[in-house]
């Protein structure tokens, strides 16, 4: 997407534009929905203190009463935080109602992608992308991320894939749909609360530098997508394989007797999750964040 009347850039953004400075954006959806208040509102804005620390502007993107905005004040997340799930979980398919009835939404990695496309911005830090969900055979439950990838120009830094999605048809669909997967110092997918899924990622980069020169590489031979960069959670803050997959077949479990559907299933996950775990899968997803987040300055400062 190009500019237009519908995205505001923040000035902060929009001094960094002017001046090339290194941008990352950041999604909202992990913020209202991805994690409970106030951890989420603090872990925003570490994202934030920690792009800046790593020489990059942050620009944390979210719908704002109609606006496609690019970078948030502290008020905007504290509001987003705070209302949590009340607030609409925003994909692409969201963005044209949500402007048209002035509304506020959070953005999830797809709705995220096209804000930061629309600025110009070439790399996203997160922690986790939607995917092909289990049992998608039957439901076709897969993430709208995945689409953007294919579509939209933007490298997204992530910690994996969680395995409450199928993490083989995850990466299957992504092979289809040609999204370069690039393992920051590994060859395999990590899976978010873990190093390692056991699934061969097709690239590996040990630099930062490397990872920046296929995104311009790309630009200029017109691939029209984005592209994914799987960075493991660091070492001190994995979790227990057993712990978690167990929480997650659980979580699982109960998302099926409750008849949790469609947009619903991941933000209920992830709580559930984190009651099972007693908190650890939240201490772990804020580290990887933060260490995505400082990935993804360093490849923006070698754009
Ligand atoms: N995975 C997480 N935390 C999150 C999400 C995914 O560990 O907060 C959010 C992201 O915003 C992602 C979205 O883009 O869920 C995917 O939702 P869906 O599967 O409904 O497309
Ligand atoms: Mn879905």
């Amino acid at each position: 997407m190009i500019r237009n009347r519908f995205v505001t850039l923040s000035p902060e953004v929009e001094d960094a534009k002017r001046e090339w400075k290194p941008i990352v954006a950041m999604e909202s959806t992990i913020i209202s929905h991805g994690m409970p208040y106030p951890q989420n509102v603090e872990t925003a804005l570490n994202c934030e203190r920690i792009c800046r620390e790593n020489g990059a502007v942050p620009a944390t993107c979210a719908v704002i009463k109609g606006q496609i905005c690019v970078g948030l004040t502290e008020e905007q997340i504290d509001y987003l935080g705070r209302e949590g799930q009340k607030v609409t979980k925003a994909s692409r398919r969201d963005l044209p109602m949500l402007i048209a009835k002035g509304m506020d939404g959070a953005t999830t990695v797809a709705a995220t992608m096209i804000a930061a496309a629309a600025a110009g911005i070439r790399v996203f830090a997160t922690g986790g992308i939607g995917g092909v969900h289990r049992g998608a055979e039957t439901t076709m439950d897969i993430s709208a991320d995945l689409e953007e990838l294919a579509e939209t120009p933007v490298c997204v830094v992530c910690a994996g894939a969680k395995s409450i999605l199928d993490l083989n048809l995850t990466m299957e669909y992504l092979e289809t749909k040609g999204v370069p997967v690039i393992g920051y110092g590994t060859d395999e997918l990590p899976a978010f609360y873990t190093r390692k899924s056991g699934i061969k990622v097709p690239w590996r980069s040990d630099d930062p530098r490397e990872i920046a020169d296929a995104i311009a590489a790309s630009r200029e031979i017109g691939y029209p997508g984005g592209m994914l960069v799987v960075n493991p959670i660091p070492e001190a803050y994995s979790m227990d394989a057993d712990v978690i997959n167990k929480a997650i077949d659980d979580a699982i479990e109960e998302a099926k007797k409750q008849g949790i559907k469609g947009k619903e299933t991941t933000p209920f996950l992830l709580a559930k999750i984190k009651d099972i775990t007693g908190g650890s899968s939240l201490a772990a997803n804020i580290q990887l964040v933060y260490n995505n987040v400082r990935l993804a300055a360093r490849i923006a400062a070698n754009l």
